[in-house]
């Protein structure tokens, strides 16, 4: 992993939820805010949207408001706007939308702001599937697993959505790729995209134990494991053509990461041959658009 010596990555002691969160035990997303808001501090408004984290938005000791479902970057852009009027330029706007309110729901509110290029942060925790409701598959699931519309008998026939692309292909300022399983990074990340004005993404996986159909205590170690069979790997994107790409120290292949989840549980060896395919490809691509995009 890249040495993160621009900032201090310690993890504050200050807390912006407060105890008694109803999230399931062993939720990717509780963790993956608790570290932001840690970093962002006091001077913040968050807006949400219907997900698991509105159900947990209420211990947020931040000033926080529940936006319609698509609708959460259009609600960052407006309290941004109103801030800019009272001369406000000290108070961070985070929105805050699962993989549904991201990948569908929310893009086109989410594509419009950042062609605008409003000032705000947007963090998808994505937790691959609208957990909510019911565990139905969104558009960020990844292929071959089981949810509730996708059964064992017909699992998930596409590929995750490449919002990543998606979100270059805009030329956002910063966009990154972080994880629960790598706190500091995590927290790296957050503060790089706290110094750059524009819309800024942050992409973070939210191991999610019910709908994964995995152990409460594997959230932290698959969020890892994520990162070293290359399924999500962490990288970062500035202006949408500088890409950084961060290579794990330590390698593993797809099967490890798969085989701890209930919802691939169903896959033959076939199958996860595919998958094994489909992610080397895809990291090959992420490392050909980092040297692409050093050439000057
Ligand atoms: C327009 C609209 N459609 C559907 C719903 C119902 N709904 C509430 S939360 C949710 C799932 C959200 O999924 P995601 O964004 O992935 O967040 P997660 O629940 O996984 O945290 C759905 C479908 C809604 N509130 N509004
Ligand atoms: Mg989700």
């Amino acid at each position: 992993m890249r040495k993160l010596k621009q900032f201090n990555t310690q993890i504050a002691s200050e807390e912006h939820i407060s105890p008694g969160v109803m999230a399931c035990p062993g939720c990717g997303g509780v963790l993956a805010m608790r570290l932001i808001l840690k970093v962002l501090g006091k001077d913040v408004i968050v807006t949400t949207c219907p997900s698991c984290n509105s159900g947990f938005a209420q211990n947020y000791t931040v000033p926080s408001v529940h936006a319609p479902f698509a609708a959460v970057a259009s609600w960052a852009s407006g309290i941004r706007a109103g801030l800019d009027m009272l001369g406000d330029t000290k108070t961070t706007v985070l929105a805050v939308a699962g993989d549904g309110g991201t990948f569908d729901i929310g893009i086109q509110a989410l594509s419009a702001a950042i062609e605008r290029n409003e000032n705000f942060i947007f963090v998808c925790y994505d937790n691959e599937a609208y957990m909510t409701t019911g565990i139905q598959r969104s558009s960020a699931t990844p292929l071959g697993a089981w949810t509730a519309t996708t059964p064992v008998a017909n699992p998930k026939g596409e590929n995750k959505k490449r919002i990543m692309d998606i979100m270059a292909a805009h030329r956002i300022p910063y966009a990154a790729s972080a994880s629960i399983g790598y706190p500091e990074d995590l927290i790296y990340k957050v503060k790089r995209a706290m110094q750059i004005r524009g819309t800024r993404f942050l992409h973070v996986l939210s191991p999610c134990p019910i709908g994964w159909r995995c152990s409460q205590d594997l959230s932290v170690k698959l969020s890892r494991m994520a990162v070293e069979s290359k399924i999500f790997p962490l990288f970062e994107i500035v202006n949408g053509l500088r890409y950084k790409v961060q290579r794990p120290q330590h390698e593993i292949p797809v099967s490890e990461y798969l085989r701890l989840q209930g919802r691939f549980s169903h896959l033959d060896a076939k199958s996860i041959d595919k998958i094994q395919h489909i992610t080397d490809r895809e990291w090959r691509r992420l490392l050909a658009k980092e040297s692409t995009a050093t050439i000057k």
